[in-house]
């Protein structure tokens, strides 16, 4: 089994990296950090670059760029942490990548917002919650 670190780019990104190794420690399992670039940033990021160069984005370089992010999230933890990139629906993606690598664990670490801002900016740590198959922590 392994512990599924879920981050985004916030400086609550360590704290969950940091209570995954704790678990993983515990249990002895590997920690997998993973950063997931939504669709919608990756639309984003495709008109930038068609703008800046004329050609599309290659996929296997935001994944490589997604990689990144989650290992700057886990530079200070050792080097026995796998960092992860993802493209696609963020919920969706960490909990796939959940279900196919039998996490005991998948940590995420929400913002602190009001009903109504989970209503116009969305929730991805609630949609986790909600859907995942898996236990999760949630931490502050
Ligand atoms: O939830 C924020 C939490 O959700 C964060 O601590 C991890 C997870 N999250 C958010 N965005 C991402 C991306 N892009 N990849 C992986 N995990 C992510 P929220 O309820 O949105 O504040």
């Amino acid at each position: 089994m392994v512990v599924v670190a879920a981050v985004d780019q916030s400086n609550r990104a360590e704290t969950v990296v940091k209570e995954a190794k704790t678990l993983g420690d515990a249990f002895g399992d590997p920690v997998h950090v993973v950063h997931v670039v939504s669709r919608s940033r990756f639309i984003e990021m495709e008109r930038t670059e068609i703008e800046k160069t004329g050609h599309a984005v290659d996929v296997d370089r935001i994944r490589e760029y997604a990689r990144s992010v989650a290992e700057e999230a886990s530079e200070t933890f050792g080097d026995d942490i796998v960092s992860v990139g993802l493209v696609g629906d963020t919920a969706d993606e960490v909990l796939a990548y959940a279900d196919e690598h039998d996490a005991r664990y998948v940590v995420v670490g929400p913002r602190k917002r009001s009903p109504t801002g989970k209503v116009l900016f969305g929730s991805v740590a609630q949609s986790i919650l909600l859907e995942s198959e898996r236990p999760v922590v949630s931490i502050r």
